[in-house]
């Protein structure tokens, strides 16, 4: 209680301190959240999901990852920011409220722990996980390029030294089969939100092909609601589009694979800023970032509660 009250979450932290983080959180409210261990990373670091569940046997359930490239340091902050906010506003605010007594929410800060490590230790730039490739000294494969939808398609590099490499086979990076394990294994998510930096977009798929998915219109008018709100904070400006149309073509995301998994509600949002300071963006708009990235989010989940 004490600790998370003095936590700065105007700072970027390292993977230590940010676990720590999550402990003090977890035992300040232990009725509401739980830490699951979903596997380990490449390099044997446990990777952790925050469970906030207000009880129910595999109620529906929303997942929320950030930090799968290691180095989008305001996702990793932001995603921080929104644990404390919802252990805070459960009982307050009544959409948290009410979406927390018939949903989960499971909420993973750090999706690439191997990687985040690498970015405060060696190279602030690292992007990929840090297995090993045979026959190449490059490490790493692109996390966001190696789930089992259009693998090995347009936008994604068969060079290991690419920043942008598949990986040997789908699933390859123990990282991502953590994820998709639990995902199955858990059998009643309803929507999967996976958090990047940056370009200021909200997204839905696919990215393996411009081939529009059925829920588009659906998705798209969710997706525009969801950045009003955004906007309505500081007024972040925001394009709402699918991958493939609004950024590039990108083979093997994550939310391709959600999405053809069948769950419906599947974005990725690209956060702050535009390109000025790209991946560098300075500790003082953490706080705002992340207050203007809940509301939308918000706005998605209690779409998802009441559909
Ligand atoms: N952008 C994402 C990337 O992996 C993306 C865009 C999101 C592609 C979701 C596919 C699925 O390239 C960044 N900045 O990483
Ligand atoms: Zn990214």
């Amino acid at each position: 209680e004490r600790k998370t009250k003095s936590f700065n979450f105007a700072a970027y932290h390292n993977l230590e301190t940010i676990y720590a983080f999550m402990d003090t959180l977890v035992a300040s409210h232990p009725n509401l959240i739980s830490k699951v261990n979903i596997g380990s990373s490449y390099e044997n670091r446990p990777m952790y999901a925050l469970k906030f569940s207000t009880g129910g046997v595999s109620r529906p359930a929303i997942w929320v990852d950030a930090g799968i490239h290691a180095r989008e340091w305001v996702t990793q902050a932001s995603a921080v920011w929104f644990a404390n906010k919802i252990a805070s506003d459960y009982g307050v605010d009544p959409s948290v409220t009410s979406l927390l007594g018939q949903m989960d929410i499971y909420l993973m800060i750090v999706t690439n722990p191997d990687g985040y490590a690498f970015t405060h230790t060696n190279n602030r730039m690292w992007r990929k996980t840090r297995s090993v490739n045979v026959g190449s000294s490059c490490r790493g494969a692109d996390p966001n390029r190696n789930w089992d939808a259009g693998f090995g398609g347009p936008g994604a590099s068969k060079d290991p030294c690419s920043d942008s490499y598949h990986g040997p086979y789908a699933n390859s990076e123990v990282e991502v089969k953590n994820v998709v394990d639990l995902i199955k294994g858990h059998g009643n998510f309803k929507s999967f939100i996976s958090i990047h930096s940056y370009s200021q977009l909200l997204m839905y798929p696919y990215g393996y092909t411009c081939t529009d998915v059925p829920d588009k219109s659906e998705l798209h008018a969710v997706g525009t609601a969801a950045i009003k709100e955004l906007t309505s904070l500081y007024n972040t400006r925001y394009q709402v589009g699918s991958i493939c149309k609004i950024i590039y073509p990108a083979s093997g995301g994550s939310i391709d694979w959600t999405y053809n998994i069948g769950i419906k509600y599947s974005f990725a949002f690209e956060l702050r800023d535009t390109g000025f300071y790209g991946f560098l963006l300075p500790a003082n708009q953490i706080i705002p970032t992340a207050e203007e990235t809940w509301l939308g989010l918000k706005y998605i989940m209690g779409y998802v509660r009441d559909h």
